[in-house]
């Protein structure tokens, strides 16, 4: 049977390798085979001989055999073209010049490599001489300078760009005088949050005011980076503390530094650091902060190194190693998270010109339009590697939330050019009313949650956020919709209000539910805390900015009032543990968003409306304002360049 391996498909026969039975061909590759033998025997004997030749010639020919190699190779000026590689006479001439050149050139080196061992060993006999503290000082010192040198180096000046149009950083003074006292209590309240995380927790990310001293979650790592420091600059800035402005400063400057071996969270650093350092920037005009923006950027950027481009939810800042949260579905990134870069991440590329930050979001948003959604709704679970969701879980409240928001605010932000934007949170907005807005029982509209096909009539805290997104998107909605929108939003806050209303404290639970007979109301421990959450506010705010309803500034009077009240203590404020007790117990821990959020809402509240008005400053989802940017007559968005 003739092998297919003897008909390959070319047609060529190929010759038999096996050596059975003898064929002419075989016997002619035979006698090629032993020619061959014979002369690689020759020419390694030839090899051995030129080798063993060599060990015999006096030194100084070795040398030159190898200078002439490595004079070839490393001395360009030398004119090997003319001499070095002709037989001729000039050869003969040059070898001999060459020669003694060498062997100055060896003595020059020999002498440097002696004189180079008498200096270590004379400074090891000093350092000997020296105590053991004196020398970790001057170990420390040699450190110090490197430090500085390379803090040098980052600290290189940005290109410059065009600033936006910044209005509305200062205001007049409310003319009526009982707003003005409402505004300089919550200035008063912002300073002893400020004066005590400076006594106690200077440093830390946050402060136990209780306890007096630095607190952290896992959302920073084990970092010491002042988070509460980069979170309150700009209210700082806009309450006119301007010496506890330059404090925070001044330890940016000095102390702020990513490269630590610590694994952050990417939403929490971007929301808060680089949402933080950027409004700082823009309001106050100083370079180090848009610097630490940029380098921190540079930090997270390892997180988008996906299969999918999708981040990861955690970065270590050091190594660049990324991962996500162990409680997540499937090994999800969260939607809320991987969808709320987009502002900061466009600012980015804006102030720096490079489009890295901003291809890294516009490549999140094309792959989210792509993608199927059950019902139109956006689950809050997507697998970085596989790019598919993971359970079929909606939220407008945690792991959801801003997410619908920077949608908003990407179309704002973009002096409404990005149209794309604003019809994803137009679809989204829709679907979300159809499936997961409701009314009580008692008549209050809530937004709920939907877990696998089914309506859980529960929502949270953080929800209460919509009702100000629901009022900042009417303008400017599908089929002029605004009236809708903005009623729509007026009843979320007063649902939110009415879940403060009905607690003994008269400040929110984390989550209230309308279900057999309840109405707005915590009925599991677990649910009944208060943290010094903003989202409430929050609505109350731009409820007020569109309505000018004097109902919003007495509710956000009665929060501030409640707070001031069951939150403040002599370290600082703290949160409670149930909002139902008369005296709650307190969890001891004074969050970086109350003064990035709470407190700037409260005085904004209070404020004029000229104050960073609505028309040119965008807030991100921890209340830092960021300039709209008149993208029509620049490059970003749309410059191929960028996309
Ligand atoms: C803040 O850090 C931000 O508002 C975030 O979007 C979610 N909530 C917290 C404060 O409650």
């Amino acid at each position: 049977m003739t092998t297919p391996a003897l008909l390959p498909l070319s047609g060529r026969r190929i010759p038999p390798l096996s050596l059975g039975t003898s064929s002419f061909p075989h016997h002619r590759a035979t006698l090629r085979l032993s020619e061959k033998f014979i002369l690689l025997l020759i020419l390694s004997a030839f090899i051995t001989l030129c080798f063993g030749a060599f060990f015999f010639l006096p030194d100084s020919s070795k040398h030159k055999r190898f200078d002439l190699g490595l004079e070839d190779v490393l001395i360009p000026h030398v004119d090997t073209g003319k001499g070095g590689k002709n037989l001729g006479g000039y050869l003969i001439h040059g070898q001999g010049h060459d020669e003694h050149r060498h062997r100055e050139e060896e003595e020059r080196l020999r002498n440097k490599i002696r004189a180079d061992h008498e200096k270590a060993l004379e400074e090891a006999k000093e350092k000997l001489k020296k105590s053991r503290d004196e020398i970790r000082a001057e170990i420390q010192t040699e450190k110090n300078k490197v430090a500085q040198e390379m803090k040098k180096k980052d600290s290189k000046p940005l290109p410059p760009v065009p600033i936006p149009n910044l209005v509305g950083i200062n205001s007049e003074d409310p003319t009526d005088q009982d707003i003005r006292e409402k505004r300089d209590k919550i200035k008063e309240m912002m300073k002893h949050a400020w004066d005590n995380y400076r006594q106690y927790g200077w440093g830390h990310n946050e402060l136990k005011p209780i306890a007096r001293k630095g607190h952290s979650t896992n959302i920073f790592g084990n970092s010491q980076m002042g988070a509460t420091i980069v979170d309150a600059l700009d209210t700082l800035y806009i309450m006119g503390l301007h010496d506890e402005f330059r404090q925070g400063q001044d330890w940016i400057d000095k102390n702020l530094d990513f490269s630590v071996n610590s694994e952050v969270s990417v939403f929490e650093v971007n929301i808060r650091f680089i949402g933080g350092l950027l409004a700082a920037y823009y309001l106050s005009g100083q370079e180090v902060f848009k610097i630490k923006a940029v380098q921190l950027a540079g930090k997270l950027l390892p997180a988008f190194n996906t299969p999918t481009g999708i981040p990861w939810a955690m970065v270590n800042l050091k190594s660049g190693v990324g991962r996500n949260w162990g409680w997540a579905s499937a090994g999800s990134s969260i939607l809320a998270e991987f969808g709320t870069l987009h502002m900061e991440f466009v600012h980015l590329s804006y102030l720096t010109g490079d489009p890295v930050y901003y291809n890294k979001v516009m490549h999140i948003r094309k792959l989210l339009q792509k993608m199927d959604r059950p019902n139109g709704l956006y689950p809050n679970y997507l697998n970085p590697r596989t790019g598919r969701w993971g359970q079929h879980h909606t939220s407008v409240g945690g792991l959801g939330d801003s997410f619908y928001e920077y949608l908003l605010k990407a179309w704002l932000m973009s002096d409404k050019m990005d149209t794309e934007a604003r019809k994803m949170y137009d679809d989204a907005i829709e679907a979300i009313e159809r499936h997961l807005i409701r009314k009580s029982n008692g008549g209050l509209t809530f937004i709920g949650e939907w877990k696998n096909g089914h309506l859980e009539r529960k929502m949270g805290h953080l929800t209460c956020f919509a009702g100000g997104m629901f009022a900042l998107g009417a303008d400017g909605s599908r089929d002029d919709k605004a009236g809708h929108y903005l009623q729509l939003g007026a009843e979320i806050a007063h649902t939110c209000h009415e879940s403060y209303d009905r607690t003994t404290l008269k400040l929110g639970p984390e989550a209230f539910k309308f279900d057999g007979g309840l109405e707005a109301a915590a009925v599991r421990q677990n649910e009944k805390y208060y943290i010094l959450r903003p989202e409430v506010i929050e609505t109350y705010w731009y409820m007020w900015r569109f309505t000018h309803d004097p109902k919003y500034r007495q509710w956000g009077w009665e929060a501030a009032q409640a707070i001031d009240k069951y939150c403040r203590v002599s370290g600082g404020f703290s949160g409670v543990k149930d909002v139902y007790s008369s005296s709650p117990a307190y969890d001891d821990v004074q969050q970086s968003f109350f003064l990035a959020e709470t407190l700037k809402y409260l005085y904004l509240l209070f404020s004029n409306d000229d104050l960073l008005p609505l028309d040119n400053w965008v807030f991100n989802t921890e209340a830092h304002p960021l300039p709209v940017l008149h993208l029509a007559n620049t490059t970003l968005s749309g410059n191929p360049a960028y996309r």
